[in-house]
């Protein structure tokens, strides 16, 4: 593996799966594979389970991190091109990436979209700036359209848990009074189909996802319905994709409480975490048996060591 920027980087799934439970069974067997290695974790945005689960991994691989949290401690970036940089931004990210990339073996980036310009956004103009003027490895710790670590974390939490080949698992929106990506959603929907599940995705009218995600895939609007027989539950909330990155509802009706979870299958309960309670979830149901939100975290760590290590690999080739 070249870079980590989506599941499209990923040649066998199944393999790559299979790499993350060995990894899980004995996390320090490639600790001399990262060896006199460098990642530098980069972060625009805020994070808890990318920083620290990401960081543990690159470790677990014997590599020394650098956690670099841009916007508070470097210079303000400047990511437009041909712009007369007469503002506060002092360094370009041309100049940025270049030199990060010769302090650095394979680099994290967490550059979450900006909700104002969805063509820009879905250009992936930052991350895609560092693929271009890095020069070594880039790891998408959630871009503007995808957070494909979280995904591939969701399948090994759903490999662990489903009882059948073909889980049903329903995506459902919940409601969220500040703007958030739709990376998340984006992602779960490509990496839920490539593992092979019964896929659902429900949400309000007029919170249709990017067709390109969509791809086959037919919107169940009656929440409930979508429920029935469900094996897993992964919430989630996502502002607007036509009118680019609204918050046109806070319907607490959409919220996953204990009466709608009743009408699956004894579904496990997921998100990917940070979740506001009683908006996304009732404390009911996250407190409950059924949630798997904590291992779902957990496996992040996995995840994330099983893409570095096959990027290690392809670099000593
Ligand atoms: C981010 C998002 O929705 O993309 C990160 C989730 C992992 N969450 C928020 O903005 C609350
Ligand atoms: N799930 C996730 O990516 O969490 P953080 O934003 O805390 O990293």
């Amino acid at each position: 593996m070249k870079h980590f920027l989506s599941i499209h980087d990923v040649t066998d799934l199944h393999e790559l799966l299979k790499t993350a439970f060995e990894i899980k069974k004995d996390p320090h067997k490639d600790e001399l594979l990262g060896k006199h290695k460098n990642m530098c974790l980069l972060f625009f945005n805020s994070s808890l389970r990318t920083r620290i689960s990401t960081q543990r991994a690159a470790e677990n691989l014997g590599m020394k991190t650098v956690v670099f949290n841009i916007n508070e401690e470097g210079w303000k970036i400047e990511t437009e091109f041909g712009i007369i940089m007469d503002g506060d931004k002092s360094e370009h990210v041309k100049e940025a990436a270049g030199v990060i990339g010769r302090y650095s073996d394979i680099i994290g980036i967490r550059s979450f979209a900006q909700l104002k310009d969805r063509e820009a956004d879905y250009n992936e103009n930052v991350i895609s700036q560092f693929v271009k003027y890095a020069g070594v490895p880039i790891v998408s710790m959630e871009a503007a359209t995808g957070h494909p670590l979280q995904s591939f974390a969701d399948v090994i939490t759903i490999e662990e848990y489903k009882k059948v080949i073909h889980p049903r698992v329903v995506l459902t929106w919940a409601p969220n009074p500040k703007a958030t990506p739709q990376a998340v959603p984006n992602s779960f929907i490509e990496w839920t189909v490539a593992a092979g599940y019964n896929l659902v995705v429900t949400h309000p009218e007029g919170y249709e996802l990017d067709p390109a995600f969509m791809k086959g895939l037919t919107v169940e609007y009656n929440q409930k319905k979508a429920f029935e027989k469900a094996d897993f539950i992964y919430a989630k909330n996502w502002s607007n994709y036509k009118d680019y990155g609204k918050v046109l509802n806070v319907d607490r009706n959409w919220t996953v409480t204990m009466e709608k979870m009743k009408l699956t299958n004894h579904a496990k309960f997921m998100h990917c975490l940070p979740v506001r309670r009683n908006m996304i979830v009732s404390d009911e149901v996250i407190d409950s048996a059924d949630s798997i939100v904590i291992d779902e975290a957990e496996n992040r760590i996995y995840a994330a060591q099983a893409v570095i290590k096959k990027i290690l690999e392809n670099m000593v080739k």
